[in-house]
């Protein structure tokens, strides 16, 4: 496959087709799938505004320093709040518009109603199997949907910046349920060091906050200081993510790719099922279904087993 040959137009055509859920994509998937899970997951979230892309830029930075390859996912960098940070990002990404080691790409949010989790998922098996050394997946971390695409990587890192307000935006917004390295950015900043020592007090008198997806976490996420905009700290970062990577070959990170499996799996078989529904020979029926449940002449457990034996 020409996208996979290091061709970079062909790997941008295919994410295109894997964004718009094309067969031909689906098609190639299934070709490459097993020539994914070689690569290093990084989700990387936090509040608007905290430097999330000015972090992914200077990591992109080191790893080409270091000779390794990097792909990064953006998803929806231009939304509303964030209007600005688009045209910086490109400036700042120029820097690697000849290095065929580094792939940028922004995936929109909007339009992916449920499907979101599975389209980055099925982007990231694209660029892991095209050979990248370490796949960063940017989401902004307001909207619950990506936050949890930032979850399903292998690391995440939740992303704060000092004084952004009375409180902590990642506890406010729930960040840090997700967080195995949580990075307090804009060291130069007043105030970095309290919040890094306030997150550090928080996330050690409550090691055990679930994942969200049941399971207790082995132990509090490391919080590590960082200026983005000098490169300052990002070296430990880099390998703090090692360290987790390491620490996470065992029964852990076992289950973990079970989860991740299971919620791409889930999120695909829900979006199948409800087309499938609304699909010519199913809607009328699927209406009036609903219909009876919204009239109470039908509960909402028959109306679900009536749709699913429609479509069997
Ligand atoms: N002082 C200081 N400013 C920084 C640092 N890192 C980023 N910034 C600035 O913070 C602003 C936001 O940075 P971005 O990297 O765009 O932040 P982001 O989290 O990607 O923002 P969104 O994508 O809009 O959510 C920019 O003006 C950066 O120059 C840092 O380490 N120190
Ligand atoms: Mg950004």
């Amino acid at each position: 496959m020409a996208a996979l040959g290091g061709d970079r137009r062909a790997l941008a055509r295919l994410l295109t087709a894997v964004e718009n859920r094309t067969p031909v994509a689906e098609a190639a998937l299934r070709e490459l799938y097993p020539k994914a899970g070689r690569a290093h997951l990084v989700g990387i979230t936090g509040p608007p505004g905290s430097g999330k892309s000015t972090l992914v830029a200077a990591i992109i930075g080191r790893l080409r320093e270091a000779g390794r390859s990097v792909a990064v996912l953006a998803v929806d960098p231009s939304s509303p709040i964030t209007g600005g940070a688009l045209l910086g990002d490109r400036v700042r990404m120029q820097a690697y518009a000849g290095d065929r080691d580094v792939f940028i790409r922004s995936m929109a949010a909007r339009g992916h109603a449920g499907g979101l989790s599975s389209a980055t998922g099925a982007a990231a098996a694209v660029l892991d199997a095209a050979g990248f050394d370490l796949i960063l997946i940017e989401t902004v971390g307001t909207g619950q949907s990506e936050v949890e695409v930032a979850a399903m990587a292998d690391t995440t890192v939740v992303l704060e910046a000092p004084e952004m307000g009375d409180e902590v935006q990642a506890i406010k917004a729930g960040l840090l349920e997700v967080a195995d390295i949580v990075v307090v950015n804009k060291g130069d900043r007043p105030g970095a060091q309290r919040t890094a020592a306030q997150l550090r007090a928080m996330l050690v008198a409550a090691p055990k906050v679930g994942r969200g997806d049941g399971r207790p976490r082995p132990k509090a996420p490391e919080v590590l200081l960082t200026t983005a905009a000098t490169g300052e700290g990002v070296p430990q970062l880099l390998a703090a993510l090692e360290r987790h990577r390491a620490a996470g070959q065992g029964s852990d990170a076992a289950a973990t790719r079970l989860a991740r499996a299971e919620a791409q799996v889930w999120a695909i078989a829900a979006e199948r099922l409800r087309s499938r529904l609304h699909d010519p020979t199913h809607r009328s029926a699927t209406a009036s279904t609903l219909r009876a449940v919204a009239d109470h002449d039908l509960d909402p457990y028959a109306a679900a087993d009536r749709l699913l034996a429609d479509v069997e």
